[in-house]
């Protein structure tokens, strides 16, 4: 059976590669191996690991060399800050949903894909904000490439932090606002881009900015900014994913942090972090907004209804956030517990009090060894390079979990401690 697979497999490879050379253009083949050769290169080449656990405080991870071999790692860099990808209610209503509902609608939102689980997930996240109503996408992505488009014109102005996420970036793309770049969390900087926005005689000028950027753990002055944004009329549009579900005394996320809820007139955010991680983005904000962007909004009017598993699982987890069971307590002890013991061994720990800790290594060469040499000791880390991050900036960007024990996180501290100080990245214990 193997054998018969295999060859199948094979023919079938090289019927394509005939098909290929046949009828179309070689370029395309030359082309893409360069752009390959030179992604490596850059060593920007990503391989991916492969994980055959659900996602967990410590997950199995199969051998890149052998499938059959797996090995167990504490992991150290999912985005699941509440550990509730795999929580028993989140895993339930997933299957009652699938249950109750079916595995996915073929259809749009508005010709036939809009299910009663759909209006009450989208009411659960509205009554969670506080806000009049809230738009569901198929993912955070598709709800950055949908609102500017259709709330901004020529006429009006787009201010984004310079280290805004990717897809805001995109989004920004594809509408027609002039636009405009301040430093990233510069609120100076900001204010003279709303000068300049004003100069060019904008009709509306819009401030977008990331609730928390991912790669510093830093978080938005966005108390400075609600104060610039109505000094200058503008609307505030914040990208809250690295927030959303635990940031803020109740999850909220950071317009809660700062006590600033009423000031921001637009929140996208996701799904696919701390809220079971499934998929699916939002939109929330007043109700006319929303329906503007129901009717124009074009990954919600051209791409497929959220499926019902993915309903259901977050509406438990918002839910479990909403009943204060999500163990946000337990998430800000293990942030707190493993900032405070990388920086007493001496490490440079970026960014502000926030789950995401990256543990600044400089230098690329020595961020990959580092993660490699955590790997072997049953540690999953990543090191981040240029040019995700700048040039001479490499780290292992930590993400702390609910999930993780106390345990598992001082393990981990204490790895990056020995393999720290064996490296010379940090004092030796008798130099200290
Ligand atoms: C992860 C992320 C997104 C994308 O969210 P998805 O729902 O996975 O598409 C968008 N913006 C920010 C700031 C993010 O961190
Ligand atoms: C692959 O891993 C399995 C399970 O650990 C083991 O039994 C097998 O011998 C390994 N194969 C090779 C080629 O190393
Ligand atoms: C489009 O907007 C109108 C007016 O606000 C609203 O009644 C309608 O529900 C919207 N369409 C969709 C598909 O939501
Ligand atoms: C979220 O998306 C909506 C619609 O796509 C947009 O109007 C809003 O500005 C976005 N908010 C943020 C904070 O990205």
């Amino acid at each position: 059976m193997f054998h018969v697979n295999r060859s199948l497999r094979t023919l079938s490879r090289i019927s394509l590669a005939n098909t290929a050379t046949r009828r179309y253009s070689s370029r395309i083949h030359e082309i893409v191996a360069n752009e390959l050769q030179a992604t490596r290169d850059a060593g920007t080449f990503k391989s991916e690991r492969v994980i055959t656990t659900p996602q967990r405080s410590t997950i199995r991870v199969q051998d890149p060399n052998n499938q059959s071999a797996t090995t167990p790692q504490i992991n150290m860099c999912a985005n699941n800050y509440l550990g509730l990808s795999d929580h028993p209610a989140v895993v339930a209503r997933a299957k009652e949903y699938l249950d109750t509902h079916g595995a996915g609608l073929s259809s749009v939102r508005f010709i036939c894909g809009t299910q009663d689980i759909h209006k009450k997930l989208e009411k659960q996240i509205s009554d969670f904000y506080g806000t009049e109503d809230t738009i569901l996408y198929a993912s955070c992505f598709d709800a950055n490439g949908g609102i500017f488009e259709v709330l901004l014109n020529e006429q009006d102005a787009i201010i984004s932090d310079a280290l805004n996420h990717a897809s805001i970036i995109d989004g920004v793309r594809l509408c027609k606002a002039k636009r405009f770049r301040y430093q990233n969390c510069d609120v100076e900087d900001l204010e003279k881009q709303l000068q300049a926005a004003d100069s060019q005689g904008a009709r509306l000028k819009m401030i977008a900015t990331d609730g928390v950027f991912s790669m510093d753990g830093k978080i938005a002055p966005l108390d400075k900014i609600c104060d610039i944004a109505e000094k200058y009329d503008a609307v505030l549009f914040v990208d809250d994913c690295h927030a959303t579900g635990f940031l803020g005394k109740t999850g909220r996320g950071t317009p809660e942090y700062f006590g600033v809820q009423d000031r921001v007139h637009i929140v996208n955010s996701t799904l696919g972090k701390a809220l079971g991680g499934a998929a699916g983005g939002y939109t929330t904000s007043t109700a006319d907004i929303i329906s503007l962007l129901r009717n124009r909004s074009r990954p919600y009017l051209f791409s497929n209804s959220l499926p019902s598993p993915v309903v259901g699982a977050a509406s438990a987890a918002i839910q479990l956030v909403d009943e204060g069971k999500a163990g946000l307590d337990h998430l800000w002890a293990n942030t707190h517990l493993f900032r405070g013991k990388l920086k007493a061994a001496g490490f440079t720990v970026n960014g502000d009090n926030h789950p995401i800790t990256p543990v600044m290594l400089g230098d690329a060469r020595l961020a990959a060894e580092f993660a490699d040499e955590m790997l072997q000791k049953g540690i999953y880390v990543v090191g981040f390079s240029y040019p995700v991050v700048p040039k001479g900036q490499a780290r292992i960007r930590v993400q702390l979990s609910a999930a993780h024990t106390t345990e598992e996180v001082e393990k981990a501290a204490d790895a990056f401690i020995e393999i720290g100080r064996r490296r010379g990245v940090i004092p030796s214990a008798n130099k200290l």
